[in-house]
């Protein structure tokens, strides 16, 4: 009986919510009240290193691709123009320490580099070498064999 009232215990606190979470009321808050035109690919990733994670929306009607900057969300172009189809990531592709922009489109699968300059030393064997671009560029990678710099705003 013991056994079964400590269950029973253990059952009701997993089913309980957090403390603290009763009452939570979310606010809402515009990021861009122009942002790309059917922005299907969405994710979140610390762009810029700063400890916060940034927004990013890509178009899938040729309206550009774009960060935004947390707290104030400055927008910034990675691409002007452009379209995407679904499933953005962010992720440190080359191991340079930051992250970089991973998106399908027609054309294939792409990775735009982020051109922050390097926090850790590269894993050996990466493609991320010694001097780094400026900090208003973005390198696509699309299919490996096809290198185009890209401006940011
Ligand atoms: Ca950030
Ligand atoms: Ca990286």
């Amino acid at each position: 009986m013991r056994a079964f009232l400590l269950l029973l215990m253990a059952m009701a606190a997993v089913g309980a919510p957090p403390a603290g979470a009763q009452g939570l009321a979310f606010e809402h808050e515009v990021i861009d009240p122009a942002n790309p035109s059917d922005p299907h690919c969405k994710t979140l990733g610390d762009i810029n290193g700063d400890g916060f994670p940034d927004a990013l929306a890509a178009s899938s009607s040729g309206d550009g691709m774009y960060w935004y900057e947390y707290p104030d969300w400055t927008k910034h172009a990675i691409r002007g123009s452009g379209s995407w189809t679904t499933d953005m990531q962010t992720a440190d592709i080359d191991g340079d320490g930051d992250p970089d922009v991973i998106i399908p489109n027609s054309s294939g699968l792409q990775w735009y580099e982020n051109p922050r300059p390097v926090t850790r030393a590269p894993i050996p064997g990466s493609s991320t070498s010694s001097g780094r671009r400026g900090p208003t560029t973005m390198m696509s990678r699309s299919r490996i064999s096809r290198v185009t710099m890209i401006s940011m705003s």
